[in-house]
């Protein structure tokens, strides 16, 4: 600034530092707000936080068709780009929060302080909220960054030149720089130490879970058959590794649950007998293991969310009956069962197909190991032949029984059909959309499903040419997807290749093409070539 500025409007170059400074103090103040609400939030609980209930409140309320492209299009980083979605309107409201402060210094302030409110709000709307604490982090996150706006903006030159406390109409530059520096440092520190120690918050779940050793089951899964993986290049794995499993779910931040100090409580309509069950009640249980295919409803016709993995845990039918419940075909009055998690989600199942023979389990080992943390430890429910969102809960902690007329759960609250069973479906692994093989054989292969029915037949169409049957790989069980491959004679040029499966009641996987909503996709699943 120039030092014998006399005319009453500032030159631009100045108007803009202001603007640039009151910018600057109002990402400060978001900053400051953001760490101590996360260093508050790791004393508090990790979920209590800004942007994990924000991003929770959000999933709970996006429009079922939104959260289903989400799911398409981001996968398993869909979480991911939602938190950092919020940080980035955060930046701006905080940005502009700044430049009002300039202006109506007290105004910007409030303004902070109504964002610690939606955060509060949403903290407070989880399904999983622990009550009145849980608004803490986004209130005292808040405050700080008000406090911070007013006093930061208070050290910045008035408009129109007249500065605030400064000797000379200068304004206090120095102290500006050190109060921003400190404040910038101070927020960072909040906030890693809060992430570090939320972290921490997991501690006795990881060493719960490496103190494990699964005994061994009474009930072994049946040897898979050699023939059931196809030996071509590109087919997937006949089980799934745990670590390339497809994850979905609603929680931010992964439950991490202390199995020492797990307990499950079954209660509801027509349970005479109500239990509360430790993980040691469980492993103590005689237990099965079984090859489940496990398939989302939000996967579309060719879609990656479907998994296939070798489970181990107690069969639920015995111990529902051990509880003195009975299914609706044998007089019973709860016709739903809704699985309860720690984080809050619900899930309903139908109780007659939890108890009609299909091997239901709570699961604790998936593929020889305890559950990952990701995939519901120290204990999820499985039910074979139905959609993960009707059966699969993760983090399982209570068992209701129901009835469907009583009770709708989460998704069934958001658009998803009350029941679901997996449709038939098959896809085509390999060659992948757009491949250039070479003219002459080309392998074809892929996989199918129909949970619980089982896959009786594959067929690979070729451009409008007739349906000719593929080769089955072996069969390991009915609850299982079935491999499949299909020698194809090749000519020069731009084929379409199209999949369809017949499963075990006769019938043929359907053309029609439905969204996933409401109870999962159907149709044929294609593949576009060109041979050279
Ligand atoms: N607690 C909890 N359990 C849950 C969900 C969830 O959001 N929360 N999602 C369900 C859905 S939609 C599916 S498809 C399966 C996926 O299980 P996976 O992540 O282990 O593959 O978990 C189910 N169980
Ligand atoms: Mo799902």
């Amino acid at each position: 600034m120039s030092d014998d500025e006399k005319t009453p409007r500032k030159p631009p170059a100045a108007r803009w530092t202001r603007l640039g400074l009151g910018a600057l103090s109002g990402l400060l103040a978001g900053g400051a707000a953001l760490g101590v609400a996360e260093l508050t939030a790791a004393a508090v609980r990790p979920q209590a936080g800004p942007v994990v209930a924000v991003g929770g409140a959000a999933i709970d309320r996006t429009p079922t068709a939104v959260k289903d492209w989400a799911i398409r299009s981001f996968g398993t980083n869909d979480k991911l780009v939602l938190q950092l979605g919020i940080l980035a309107v955060l930046t701006l409201i905080a940005l502009a929060l700044g430049v009002l402060a300039l202006r109506h210094r007290r105004t910007g302030a409030a303004g902070v302080l109504v964002f610690g409110v939606v955060g509060a709000a949403a903290a407070l709307s989880r399904p999983d909220s622990a009550g009145a604490p849980d608004a803490l982090p986004s209130a005292l996150g808040a405050v700080a960054g008000a406090v911070l706006l007013y006093f930061l903006v208070g050290r910045l030159p008035a408009r129109g030149g007249d500065a605030p406390a400064g000797q000379d109409g200068a304004w206090d530059r120095r102290r500006f720089v050190i109060a921003a520096t400190a404040a910038a440092a101070a927020s960072a520190g909040a906030g890693v130490l809060g992430r570090a120690l939320g972290g921490a918050d997991g501690r006795e779940a990881v060493a719960s879970r490496n103190d494990i050793t699964l005994p061994k089951p009474a009930s072994p899964a049946p040897a898979v058959p050699r023939r059931a993986q196809v030996r071509v290049d590109g087919t997937s794995s006949f089980f799934t590794p745990n670590s390339d499993f497809y994850r979905v779910d609603t929680a931010l931040v992964v439950p991490k649950v202390d199995a020492t100090a797990w307990e499950l409580r079954i209660h509801g309509k027509g349970v005479t007998r109500e239990r509360t069950l430790t993980f040691d009640d469980l492993l103590r249980r005689e237990l099965i293991e079984r090859d489940i295919t496990l398939t989302c409803v939000s996967n579309e016709v060719g879609g990656p969310y479907v998994g296939n993995a070798r489970w181990i845990g107690v069969r639920l039918a015995d111990l529902l009956e051990e509880c003195g419940v009975r299914p609706p075909s044998a007089g019973g009055r709860a016709d739903q069962l809704v699985a309860r998690s720690t984080d809050g989600m619900t899930i309903g199942s139908p109780v007659e197909d939890v108890m009609d023979g299909r091997d239901a389990m709570l699961v604790v080992g998936m593929n020889g190991q305890p559950l990952p943390f990701e995939h519901g430890f120290p204990v999820r429910m499985l039910v074979p032949g139905l959609y993960g969102y009707v059966s699969a809960c993760k983090w399982i902690e209570d068992i209701e029984l129901t009835t469907f007329d009583d009770y709708d759960s989460y998704w069934v609250k958001r658009d998803w059909a009350r029941e679901a069973p997996i449709k038939t479906q098959s896809r085509i692994d390999t060659p992948k959309p757009f491949a250039r093989p070479g003219a002459g054989t080309v392998m074809v292969a892929g996989v199918a499903w129909a949970q619980h029915r089982g896959v009786d037949k594959v067929e690979v169409r070729v451009d409008d040419g007739p349906w000719e049957e593929a080769t089955l790989a072996a069969e390991d069980s009915r609850d299982t997807w079935r491999q499949w491959s299909y020698a194809w004679k090749a000519a020069k040029g731009g084929h379409t290749l199209t999949v369809r499966a017949t499963d075990r009641t006769g019938e043929v996987q359907t053309e029609k093409r439905t969204k996933t909503v409401p109870d999962g996709a159907s149709g044929w699943h294609s593949v576009v070539v060109t041979v050279d």
